[in-house]
């Protein structure tokens, strides 16, 4: 004790003799005139770091987050320490470097946050080819001014080399013992830092951290380097996870389907469509809030509204998609699994064992096959769609794709259609029953190839009478050059293509034994501003409503997360006014689909995630990959841990606490049975 004590007053003495020296002699000064290199540095990269917060999270106490300065400037300290083993000479090209390759993280981070509203991952990088596949349209959307700034770091670094050069900064003479020193004392320095850090961290940051999912999270706490470091790391974790773990794994697996019946639970719909041939639409960024939508008197989905009106329509109906977008969509719907939590299963477990829709059918006596003229490799279909077990994959080689009837990404969805006729028909004559999948591509953002889309003002036209008797017609520009806008013109095209197709397939005659089945794949990710642009139009100022004015309607982040529904609709020919005419308004998501139309023609898979709404009604549960969930009751955002009430029903927290646990030991199980191929064949117990 006498020696703590004794201890403590000497470290006293000697810190506060430093001060005094520290302050005597200009210390302060005197560093920063000596390492005016490494300070530039370390301003440019901690800059770089913030200005990308600023750019992606929009609120002050994210991108001026005190720990994640703090972790971006220990990041740059340590990587900028070892400058000092470098001569004077050389240190610029040891720090530039690392400056160009921190401002590129900076900068992939910026452009893929604009693209998926979530930051980069490593995991990923086998899948920047289909990113690059979409050429134009990600230019044009994705790279903006924006993500150039970040530029602007190496360009300062470079102008404070040119100006010390100048003033032979790079002259002096150093000995080795004295570069190991300078670096010993900046990793030093950056070694407390680090303790002040993690001294500060609590639980949550440690949880969160570790799992990674919430990527806005960890860059707001810990900034992007920190992120993208554990982002290599967690990005290779399932390879290894893969390797160990996998007895855990099994044991949650069995334990989840333990109480799982191995046969079906009837209801009024069981076998109502079975031996039927499908048509199956996956619809481009189809989204339900469009449906309600009118301009000038005109429907922006006239088509789709009407198979609504005949058919069975799923109202409040939610796709359950990752990164992996289009793809995420297709597994979810196919196998009734969710996006595995790192990389996306398309492209990283194409070759894992699934249970599948087509597969499934195909043990009925189907014809299986799927159409969409885009490059095959994109998402890695030409390998998934193996595994998901079609019998043919017509993708763009077998369309006749020109620069004229190409829009946006590829082939329009008008000539798609009418160059699958042919082929549709052959495979009629040929088989008993048929499955046919059709992926449109025109609709996809950035919706700005609005010449092609064919006429459909998003305006407000109004004809005025003047007191004198004579009529005058005045245009207000509304939705016009909005994205939003574009999107409606865009959507009114792919359901003009939607409406051609079916009346072709009923020329044909193709329609007569066939359910039509469509779902969105996805929201269309279009700015929060211009849906209040939408439902809060002052025409007479050609603006947003004042948010005092009574008649403005808030659209909050809420509305806007709850706002991304797309349709799924059942139709039949013959389908109106009987009892399958209805709409299903009990919340429901893509994993769902294959339980409640697999009682429907007759097959069961009692390994899926969803449920058949039939069964479940209103009691039945959205989740989504990123912990987030829904019921008819309530919206739960797990990354806010917040919650909006969607009846008048009390919440209690016994409700929340017991869905977020579902939710997490569902994404668990459906991550663990692709991860570990737990479908494997070699599984006996598994797969009968
Ligand atoms: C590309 C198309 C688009 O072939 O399916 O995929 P998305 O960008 O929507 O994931
Ligand atoms: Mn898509």
């Amino acid at each position: 004790m006498k020696w703590i004590k004794f201890n403590a007053k000497k470290l006293f003495k000697k810190l506060s003799n430093k001060v005094s020296r520290i302050k005597k002699e200009h210390l302060i000064k005197e560093y920063f005139k000596n390492n005016v290199l490494l300070i530039t540095f370390l301003i440019t990269v901690v800059l770089n770091s913030t200005i990308l917060r600023f750019f992606c999270m929009h609120s002050i106490e994210n991108y001026i987050s005190v720990k994640a300065i703090l972790a971006d400037l220990i990041i740059a300290l340590f990587i900028g320490s070892f400058a000092y083993l470098f001569k004077p000479k050389n240190r610029f090209t040891y720090l530039f470097i690392c400056n160009i390759f921190l401002t590129a993280i900076c900068m992939i981070n910026s452009v893929y946050y604009t693209f998926y509203t979530s930051f980069a991952s490593v995991s990923m990088l086998s899948l920047t080819q289909y990113i690059g596949d979409v050429g134009d349209a990600v230019v044009e959307n994705v790279i903006q001014l924006k993500d150039l700034i970040y530029v602007l770091g190496p360009l300062i670094f470079i102008y404070v080399h040119i100006r010390i050069k100048k003033k032979n900064y790079y002259k002096k003479v150093e000995l080795k013992a004295e570069r190991k020193k300078k670096t010993l004392k900046t990793l030093g320095a950056s070694g407390v830092l680090l303790i002040i850090f993690l001294l500060t961290m609590t639980s949550l940051d440690v949880s969160r951290f570790m799992k990674q999912w919430n990527k806005e999270y960890v860059v707001m706490r810990f900034g992007i380097y920190v992120y993208q470091i554990n982002d290599v790391f967690t990005s290779i974790q399932p390879k290894i996870n893969s390797m160990f773990g996998y007895d855990q794994a099994k044991k949650s697996f069995d334990d989840y389907f333990a109480e799982v019946s191995d046969t079906p639970q009837t209801n009024e719909y069981t076998n109502i469509f079975a031996g039927k041939n499908v048509i199956l639409i996956h619809g481009e960024s189809m989204m339900t809030n469009a449906m309600s939508l009118s301009f000038n008197g005109v429907e922006v989905t006239p088509n789709l509204n009407r198979i609504a009106r005949e058919g069975m329509f799923f109202s409040n109906f939610y796709s359950q998609v990752s990164v992996g977008t289009s793809s995420d969509t297709e597994l979810t719907y196919n196998t009734s699994l969710m996006p595995t939590k790192s990389g996306t299963a398309f492209v990283s477990y194409a070759d894992r064992t699934f249970i599948t829709t087509p597969q499934m059918l195909k043990e009925q006596g189907y014809f299986t096959y799927v159409m969409h003229a885009n490059n095959a490799d994109f998402w890695n279909r030409r390998n998934m769609y193996k595994s998901i077990g079609y019998d043919k994959f017509y993708s763009k080689v077998d369309f006749e794709v020109t620069k004229e009837n190409t829009i946006g990404l590829g082939l329009s969805d008008k000539e798609f259609f009418t160059q699958s006729i042919p082929y549709l028909k052959e495979i009629n004559e040929k088989n008993d029953k048929w499955y046919g999948v059709y992926i449109m591509l025109t609709n996809h953002t950035p919706f700005s190839e609005t010449e092609k889309y064919g006429e459909y003002p998003v305006d407000i036209k109004e004809t005025i009478t003047h007191e004198n008797g004579t009529t005058e017609e005045v245009v207000y520009p509304y939705m016009e050059g909005t994205k939003l806008g574009n999107y409606f013109k865009s959507l009114h095209y792919a359901d003009q293509a939607l409406g051609e197709f079916l009346a072709k397939l009923d020329e044909e005659g193709l329609l007569e034994d066939t359910v039509f089945i469509l779902y969105g794949d996805h929201d269309a990710r279009l700015p929060r501003r211009d849906y209040n642009r939408l439902y809060n139009y002052d025409k007479e100022n050609n603006d947003i409503l004042d948010e005092d004015d009574p008649n403005y309607k808030e659209y909050d982040s809420y509305q806007y997360e709850l706002g991304r529904k797309v349709p799924f609709i059942i139709w039949t020919k013959d389908m109106k006014g009987t009892k399958l005419n209805q709409q299903i308004t009990n919340v429901m998501g893509m994993y769902d689909v294959q339980p409640t139309i697999g009682n429907m023609f007759g097959f069961y898979n009692k390994y899926a995630l969803g449920h058949d709404i039939f069964n479940t009604k209103e009691n039945n549960i959205v989740v989504f990959p990123n912990g987030n969930w829904v019921t008819n009751k309530l919206y739960y955002n797990s990354q806010k841990e917040a919650y909006l009430s969607l009846t008048e029903g009390e919440i209690t927290e016994e409700e929340i606490s017991k869905n977020s646990g579902y939710t997490n030991k569902l994404l668990d199980v459906s991550n663990n049975i692709i991860v570990f191929n737990l479908f494997n064949d070699d599984n006996e117990e598994i797969v009968e």
